[in-house]
């Protein structure tokens, strides 16, 4: 035996790699017994200016308010009157119709995509509803509710899906990645990961500058698997950005369960325990913990506590865009068996427990909502739909440089537009 020859290695195991499988595949029972649940109510809610040390245990529970019944229960309730409780129920309500409706136009070739956000409704609606005007938000394709709780004007989104002239991007987005500076809605980005670091980074010259404006973003528990998402959480902690981290883990990445980045191992909200961040695991289908948690990571952002992450447990029920079609990865039936339930349902039952609506009044919003989106999309037809109309040539050389360059003046002119 020469020096060389390591002892023992015949009676070594082969070494082999583990690749996640999603628990149940199409045809199989759905099974959701591999992710950690807790009872409404029974997390505790420290005080946010707790030090994070003391709040460890936080990222492996999860924080719900409402209970089976639809009550509201424990200390993280928000305590929130019944009109606001309504109208989180409405753009909730308005985000679904939107969605079918959209979908439908895509079917009919009216759009070249789409992308629905059923199921993670409260997400967005709630945070929206909850944080100031002036805060920015770094939104995914998934959270046009921010919009929506903001009154943003419908036929202007409807011109960009559509691609027509009327689009107040100038078609330099694919459909739906949106920006609406004015309504706290940063430009949209198509390269994921980026909403985390441009996110860090404008919290980051909030405090630079001494304002008192915080920073909101999304990222889908795929995108967690970038480096992107690692070094926005390094800087965070750094300099104690007031900014709030969101993951919103719809348990899918396109065909890829949330496995394949990471989530048999640990929960997405403990990845902050590393970075000495404040980790909050949160119902994200009940409106009323959604709110609570943004208070809670608000409060600390505005009292230069710095960064929180907050992963939001969700489901996305729908297909990851008009692209896909989900009954060839997972079980047709795994949406309606989705533990935590329909975002729509639960509120709409906690607020009917309280004596606060009805079921005819939601059925009547839903079809004053149903009619407002189509009154919108006929608007948006009569400018023009895929390929009938466009915005004009020259404006693809406006509005890009502050200076225009002289090779662009050039390409201007060469085109006579
Ligand atoms: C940097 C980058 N890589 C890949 C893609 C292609 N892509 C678009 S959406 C998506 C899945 C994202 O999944 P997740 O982060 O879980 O978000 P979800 O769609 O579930 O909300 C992928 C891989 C992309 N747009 N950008
Ligand atoms: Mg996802």
């Amino acid at each position: 035996m020469s020096p060389q020859d390591p002892i023992g290695a015949p009676n070594r195991p082969p070494l082999q790699l583990h690749i996640p499988e999603p628990p149940a595949r199409p045809g199989q029972a759905p099974r959701f017994d591999h992710l950690p649940f807790s009872p409404a109510g029974a997390i505790r809610r420290p005080d946010p200016g707790v030090a994070e040390p003391e709040i460890r245990d936080l990222p492996y529970g999860l924080i719900r308010v409402l209970d089976d019944e639809g009550r509201a229960v424990g200390p993280w309730d928000p305590g929130l009157d019944a009109e606001t409780l309504r109208r989180g129920l409405k753009v909730m309500a308005q985000t679904r119709a939107f969605d079918d409706r959209m979908f439908r136009a895509q079917r009919q070739g009216k759009t070249s995509f789409y992308m629905k956000s059923t199921g993670e409704e409260a997400i967005g609606a709630a945070q929206s509803m909850m944080l100031d005007r002036d805060d920015m938000c770094f939104p995914t394709y998934r959270v046009l509710s921010w919009l929506w709780a903001r009154d943003y004007p419908m036929l202007d989104l409807v011109n960009q899906i559509f691609s027509n002239e009327g689009d107040p991007l100038k078609g330099r987005q694919l459909p739906i990645l949106f920006s609406a500076r004015d309504y706290g809605f940063y430009s949209l980005s198509g390269n994921l990961g980026t909403r985390f670091s441009q996110a860090v980074g404008w919290a980051m010259a909030s405090a630079y500058r001494g304002d008192t404006k915080i920073a909101l973003a999304y990222v889908g528990d795929g995108t967690t698997a970038e480096g992107d998402f690692h070094e926005a959480l390094t800087f965070a902690a750094v300099y104690r950005a007031p900014v709030i981290l969101c993951v919103t883990n719809n348990q899918w990445a396109i065909s890829s369960y949330a496995g394949i980045a990471g989530a048999e191992s640990t929960t997405f909200a403990a990845k902050a325990i590393a970075y000495g961040l404040p980790g909050l695991r949160v119902d994200g289908n009940d409106f009323l913990a959604v709110w609570a948690a943004t208070v809670w990571a608000a409060e600390r952002a505005r009292t230069n506590k710095g960064a929180t992450l907050i992963e939001f447990v969700t489901y996305r029920a729908a297909g990851h865009s008009t692209s896909d079609d989900p009954t060839r990865y997972r079980p047709a039936e795994e949406a309606a068996c989705w533990p935590l339930g329909d975002p729509i349902e639960r509120l709409k039952t906690h607020l009917i427990a309280r004596g606060e609506w009805s079921a005819e009044r939601h059925t009547q919003m839903e079809a004053e909502l149903a009619d407002g989106v189509r009154a919108a999309v006929k608007e948006g037809e009569r400018i023009g739909t895929l390929g009938q109309s466009k915005p004009p040539v020259r404006q693809m050389f406006e509005d890009v440089f502050k200076e225009p360059d002289w090779r662009v003046l050039e390409q201007r002119r060469e085109l006579g537009v």
